[in-house]
């Protein structure tokens, strides 16, 4: 199997709840049928690129529960349960732990600080954590330690200020080339990289997935989705214009294995 080739997805459904996720700014609430809409159209995507999706239960206690990738971390060698750093996420690992536990032999979990999934980048050569609002020095270095129990090198790396999370402003289009904002690029995160900035205006469009040679990619992203196509890969346009307004993007919607 390549390095984009993925087999699996775990995904949650949106709860009634979700138009109340956590958001920094003052604009307007998405609405639930557009979130719904825009859930539904992803998990399309997934099983029509080959994916076995499985498909969670609402949780209407916690609104950002559908974006699963924040509280846990998934490879087919293991799964580590992570601490969200928002205190109002940080029971959503627990919730998802007999979930990975049928389908993972090892799991691990953080036991100190915070971090959030959306933080962490996976390359082949490493895994990179990035300290940010979510994430914690604390947590970027006990999940390093976890990361290091099953074999994977780690770099903690700084998140640009104001930015969500790490995959918030890059994601990997290559197995050496890092789609990147500006910001993120001239921080020097990714030395060594082939790294491709995001157009301008289109910073946001940085939170892509790809799954052996699809791209998800927001469809509002035009001058990104040239960019993939141009280096000869299949980009699928999905609309992210509701969940954007709870400060979510693609990645965060499905643990990948
Ligand atoms: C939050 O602020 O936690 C959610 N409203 C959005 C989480 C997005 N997660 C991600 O990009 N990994």
């Amino acid at each position: 199997m390549g390095f984009f080739d993925f087999t699996d997805a775990i995904v949650r459904l949106p709860a009634d709840s979700a138009v109340d996720g956590l958001r920094a700014g003052n604009g307007p609430a998405p609405s639930l049928d557009g979130i719904r809409a825009e859930h539904d159209s992803y998990v399309e995507a997934l099983r029509r690129i080959g994916l076995d999706v499985d498909i969670l239960p609402p949780l209407d206690r916690h609104p950002d529960s559908m974006f699963v990738e924040d509280p846990a971390l998934v490879f087919p060698e293991g799964a580590i349960l992570l601490r969200p750093g928002a205190p109002s996420r940080r029971d959503e690992a627990a919730l998802l732990e007999p979930v990975l536990r049928q389908r993972f032999e090892a799991l691990l979990a953080l036991d100190e600080g915070s971090a959030d999934g959306g933080d962490v980048l996976v390359t082949p050569a490493r895994v990179y954590i990035g300290c940010s609002n979510r994430t914690d020095e604390a947590g970027a270095r006990a999940l390093a330690r976890s990361l290091g129990k099953i074999g994977r090198d780690t770099r903690i790396v700084a998140t640009p200020p104001g930015t969500l999370h790490l995959k918030s402003d890059s994601a990997l289009l290559g197995e050496d080339a890092v789609l990147a904002t500006p910001a993120l690029a001239a921080s020097g995160a990714f030395e060594g990289f082939e790294i491709l900035i995001t157009p301008e205006g289109e910073e946001s469009g940085a939170n892509l997935v790809r799954i052996g040679r699809s791209v998800l990619v927001g469809a509002a992203f035009r001058r990104t989705i040239d960019l993939i196509a141009g280096r000869g890969l299949t980009p699928v346009p999905l609309d992210t214009t509701e969940i954007a307004k709870v400060d979510a993007g693609l990645s965060c919607m499905s643990l990948r294995w």
